[in-house]
């Protein structure tokens, strides 16, 4: 058969025609959508701005964020392939456009294909710890992002009025699927179900009772020292030796009246609030537990600061290098009791590997600003 008959064979099946590709698309563009905001958000926790200070409450929001981040990007590999494959037949359209604005729309989908493929692709690699380039993953993933949602939000344009009209019509005249092929209800069943599974199998490691279907996830929450996970020890941070000095000294200097140092007992000592918390790791995973620590707030009131007026703190590891050596806190942040030092877990002395002597935990943060090794405080007058 030549090509442009068996391209016409293949558009007559119902797993190729416009209603599946409207159906395909929709989900698809619910999931990318939600992918994308909560991205976003995650972003935007990475990369504070002025003007949209992130706040401290509802405590457990990025977790959430995070682990529909994660599960919506999963389960939009599966419908990704079924709508490429439900719509590939037409690449082979002769001739290829029809006229300028047609010449756009097709060019569009040049940056929507290669983008979505590379988002699903680099998150999935991503969280499967997996770095097969040299780029690094944050920036990439997160200019890609909006140059997929360009095409996306293009492709939508453009393909409104034909989704809406294939949607409409309750069946394809010519519905039927040659015997020995899937029809549409098989087809999108077979999806839905990928979909479902890949999800199910994710989510355990951020919902608890989904954990025994953990599979596509690169941690257990359960798994680690304490209960909870560790994502870089202490060996691989190289702060064995300045974390077990027994010389330490946590300092809070910056724009302080009176500069503080305080030994491990004594921050031991100053260490009364309690709170249940997670660390919700962009990689989607997340666990939670009780820690006990030191206000931030009690800290800096120590050090002669009210924290009530506009102060941010910047947090410094004994870490030499790394990127997740220092975070920073915001004065919303910076008020919170639930903001603190923490010097245990789950009733223990924190372990070496959660950041022993002290460990920055506090409530909606992502798990790359709750900076482990804490040595010194500084505030920041804004
Ligand atoms: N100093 C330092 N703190 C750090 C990191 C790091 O690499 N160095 N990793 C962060 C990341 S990415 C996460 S998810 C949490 C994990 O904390 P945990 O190992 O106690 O679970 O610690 C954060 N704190
Ligand atoms: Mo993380």
């Amino acid at each position: 058969m030549r090509l442009p008959e068996a391209r016409d064979e293949a558009l007559r099946q119902p797993v190729h025609d416009a209603r599946t590709a409207a159906i395909l698309g929709i989900a698809l563009g619910v999931c990318f959508l939600t992918c994308f905001l909560t991205g976003l958000y995650s972003h935007v926790q990475q990369h504070p701005v002025d003007w949209l200070p992130i706040p401290p409450r509802p405590a457990s929001l990025y977790r959430v964020t995070q682990g529909v981040h994660v599960a919506t990007g999963f389960a939009a590999v599966p419908l990704l392939v079924a709508k490429l494959w439900s719509v590939y037949p037409r690449l082979f359209r002769w001739p290829p456009v029809s006229g300028v604005a047609h010449a756009a729309e097709r060019l569009m989908l040049v940056p929507l294909t290669f983008g979505a493929v590379f988002m699903l692709f680099s998150g999935v690699a991503n969280v499967s710890r997996w770095y097969p380039w040299g780029f690094y993953f944050p920036a990439a993933h997160y200019w890609v992002a909006w140059i997929t949602i360009g095409g996306l939000v293009a492709h939508l344009g453009a393909k409104a009025a034909v989704a809406r009209a294939a949607l409409a019509r309750p069946g394809h005249p010519v519905a039927a699927a040659a015997p020995g092929t899937l029809g549409r209800r098989g087809f999108l069943g077979a999806v839905a179900v990928a979909a479902g599974v890949v999800t199910v199998t994710t989510a355990g490691q951020t919902v608890t009772p989904l954990r025994p279907l953990t599979l596509f996830a690169q941690r257990r929450p359960d798994l680690g020292p304490q209960g909870v996970p560790v994502n870089r020890s202490a060996v691989q941070a190289g702060v064995v030796e300045a974390a077990s000095d027994a010389g330490f000294r946590l300092r809070v200097t910056g724009a302080v009246a009176r500069p503080v140092e305080l030994t491990t007992g004594e921050l031991d000592g100053l260490a009364r609030r309690v709170a249940e918390l997670s660390i919700a790791c962009v990689e989607g995973w997340s666990a939670s537990a009780r820690w006990r620590g030191v206000p931030i707030a009690d800290l800096l009131t120590t050090a002669g600061v009210d924290p009530d007026d506009d102060v941010t703190v910047r947090v410094e590891s004994l870490q030499a290098g790394g990127r997740y050596r220092a975070s920073e806190l915001n004065h919303l942040q910076v008020r919170d009791p639930d903001t603190m030092l923490a010097v245990a877990v789950n009733g223990e002395r924190l372990d070496l590997d959660h950041g022993y002597p002290c460990r920055l935990i506090g409530p909606n943060r992502a798990g790359v600003l709750q900076t482990k090794w804490v040595r010194e405080l500084v505030v920041i007058r804004t």
